[in-house]
């Protein structure tokens, strides 16, 4: 740890509104693999092969069996506690922490859900930036579909269809070079501008205009506490960087007396 994580929590301590900007690292425990890096998703393939409109264009059967590779692992998968703690947080702190993800697993989500109990989820369910890989979208008239079941990729013929007009759907993400949903867009850049502290974990900070986030809390005049075992390009702009696993460091930053 880089960072003192004392100084980090006092931070926290005297913030009155807060924003926790996640990625794909939160998720790793939890065994969702990481996009770059060792074990990364895309290390043996090129990002431009999948996670474009183009791709999509060019084989969307191909796409779609990396899609329902990925349902499948995310589906195996349960919110860790980083997940858990900072779902509790944004309970305890409602209306004054928001959460916004890159992620497309819903394990904020789940993590929400699990931690309201029989009360309501909503305080600590995320914006999502990026979409969600549980869904599914027509590609031609955009309808949102619920996945009617597993896709079967066999063939471009037996790929899912749209029930309005009959093109193929996709999944419900962003690619690169689409633009990101406005009104969840400007939700999170309200929140980034308006907080006190901007909490980032767990992204490598490469991918625009998610990035762009920290950097709006901090041209507001608010601190940003960056968690993540790795340098990454925001490291030399944070207040506080705190090295190591946000599913060990989340807990003991946002929940001390239940961690001493
Ligand atoms: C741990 C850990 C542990 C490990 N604990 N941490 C400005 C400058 C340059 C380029 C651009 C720019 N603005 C826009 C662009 C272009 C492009 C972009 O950003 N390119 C860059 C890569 C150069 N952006 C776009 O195209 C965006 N659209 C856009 O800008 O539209 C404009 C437009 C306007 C009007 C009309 C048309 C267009 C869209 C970006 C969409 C990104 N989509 C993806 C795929 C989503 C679907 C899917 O999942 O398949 O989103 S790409 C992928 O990267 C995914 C992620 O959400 C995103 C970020 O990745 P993340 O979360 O940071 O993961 P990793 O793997 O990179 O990092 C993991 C980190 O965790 C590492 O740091 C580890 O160290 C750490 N870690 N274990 C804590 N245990
Ligand atoms: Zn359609």
């Amino acid at each position: 740890m880089t960072g003192s994580l004392e100084e980090a929590r006092r931070l926290l301590g005297h913030a009155r509104r807060v924003v926790f900007l996640t990625g794909a690292g939160i998720s790793a425990e939890s065994g969702v693999p990481t996009f770059r890096g060792p074990g990364g998703l895309w290390n043996s393939r090129r990002a431009e092969e999948l996670a474009t409109p183009d791709a999509f264009r060019r084989d969307p059967r191909l796409v779609w069996e990396w899609y329902a590779w990925r349902r499948g692992v995310v589906a195996s998968c349960a919110p860790n506690a980083g997940h858990l703690s900072l779902a509790r947080f944004l309970h305890a702190r409602r209306g004054e922490a928001i959460l916004v993800t890159q992620n497309v697993d819903g394990l904020h989500r789940v993590a929400a859900i699990q931690e309201a109990g029989e009360g309501d989820p909503a305080p600590a369910l995320p914006l999502e930036l990026h979409g969600s890989l549980f869904r599914d979208r027509c590609s031609e008239c955009g309808v949102v579909h619920e996945p009617a079941g597993p896709v079967d990729t066999r063939a471009e013929a037996t790929l899912p269809r749209c029930g309005v007009c009959g093109s193929l759907l996709r999944p419900d993400v962003v690619w690169f070079g689409e633009p990101l949903d406005p009104g969840v867009f400007g939700a999170a850049h309200r929140a980034a501008s308006g907080a006190d502290v901007c909490v980032v974990v767990g992204t490598s900070g490469l991918v625009h205009p998610a990035a762009s986030l920290p950097m709006a809390t901090r041209a507001a005049r608010g601190s940003v506490i960056e968690i993540n075992p790795e340098e990454t390009p925001l490291t030399r702009r944070v207040a506080h960087a705190l090295r190591g696993p946000a599913a060990e460091l989340l807990p003991r930053l946002l929940e001390p007396d239940r961690t001493a």
